[in-house]
């Protein structure tokens, strides 16, 4: 039986991302279906507040965050690699571009013109996700508007670079790249074809879709979220690797509390185990799963100490 457990849902593009990972590295892993909307009460006590999607559960060792997600994949599992040391570099800052500057127009576009095929509540819990107020249909409608051309604008930049012929977004190879700038473009039609037309004039995109999708998902089998609770509950963390902090990072043992900076910003808190240059990890006891450690990617990040508070 496979050890790895992906907590994910089908419409989720950064699941997708990962269900991609696991297809290309040829890996078998568990399935828990999680709700899109929070509260997540089977997910949290995993992840001790992280909210998002998806987590990847390996025993008692929990990973949030794809960019973290398909760099432990790579870690566990190298061959084939997704991080080819030549284009690695190239394919995170590609990877940036697509997940933050194409990406949140896509989803307002994308969310906004299929309005009547979302689940009840989507659009209110993403708000909240965000400290936003709860938008009426008419407000995400002209979101949609707005963010239409900035999604069109950029399309054209993916057919660019596929025009010399590469089969890959950063060169011979696929990356992490290939996988992110595919999501996003995945999300177009990922509920409906209305926004087909918007691919349909890009041949090197679509051929390259091709060759992505053909990397699979690998072999899944569903379970349930109380199973992967007993699995955690039962299971050990793995010991923690050594640390390479720099100096201005809180030694380890400090209790510290990581965010994500930029939205779904549940603090989780916990006893600070490993940090180096891509990983920050703490170590929590949930009285549910007992001890579990929760690994965070260092970048897009916060973490401080637990500042005691008078009183
Ligand atoms: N940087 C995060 C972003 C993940 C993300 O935004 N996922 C979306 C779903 S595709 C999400 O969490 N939406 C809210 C939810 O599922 O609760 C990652 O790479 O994992």
């Amino acid at each position: 039986m496979t050890d790895l457990i992906l907590h994910h849902y089908d419409f989720s593009n950064y699941s997708e991302k990962v269900r991609l990972a696991l297809g290309y590295k040829g890996l078998a892993w568990q399935s828990v279906i999680i709700p899109p909307i929070a509260p997540k009460p089977d997910l949290t006590p995993l992840t001790g507040g992280y909210r998002r999607t998806p987590v990847l559960q390996i025993g008692a060792d929990i990973y949030c965050d794809t960019n973290l997600i398909v760099r432990e994949l790579e870690r566990r599992y190298p061959q084939p690699t997704l991080f080819p040391a030549a284009l690695a570099a190239v394919a995170d800052a590609i990877l940036y571009w697509a997940e933050n500057r194409l990406f949140r127009p896509m989803s307002l576009y994308v969310s906004g013109s299929n309005l009547e095929h979302l689940p009840a509540g989507l659009q209110a819990d993403r708000s909240r996700m965000r400290d936003l107020p709860p938008p009426d249909a008419d407000t995400v409608r002209r979101a949609a508007a707005r963010n239409a051309p900035l999604v069109r604008v950029q399309i054209p930049a993916i057919e660019a670079m596929l025009a010399d012929g590469r089969p890959w977004i950063a060169g011979a190879a696929p990356t992490v790249a290939d996988l992110a700038v595919y999501h996003a473009l995945w999300f177009i039609t990922a509920r409906t074809a209305l926004l087909a037309h918007e691919l349909a004039p890009f041949p090197r995109i679509n051929a390259w879709m091709t060759r992505v999708r053909a990397f699979g998902h690998g072999t899944s089998t569903p379970t349930t979220a109380a199973a992967a609770l007993r699995i955690a509950a039962n299971a050990t963390p793995d010991a923690p690797r050594a640390s390479q902090p720099f100096a201005e990072d809180p030694p380890l043992g400090t209790t510290v509390r990581i965010r994500a900076d930029d939205y779904g910003r549940d603090p989780v808190e916990g006893t600070l185990v490993f940090i180096d240059t891509t990983e920050i990890a703490l170590r929590r006891d949930d009285p549910q799963v007992g001890t579990v450690v929760v690994h965070f990617p260092r970048l897009g990040y916060d973490l401080r100490p637990t500042v005691a508070r008078p009183g």
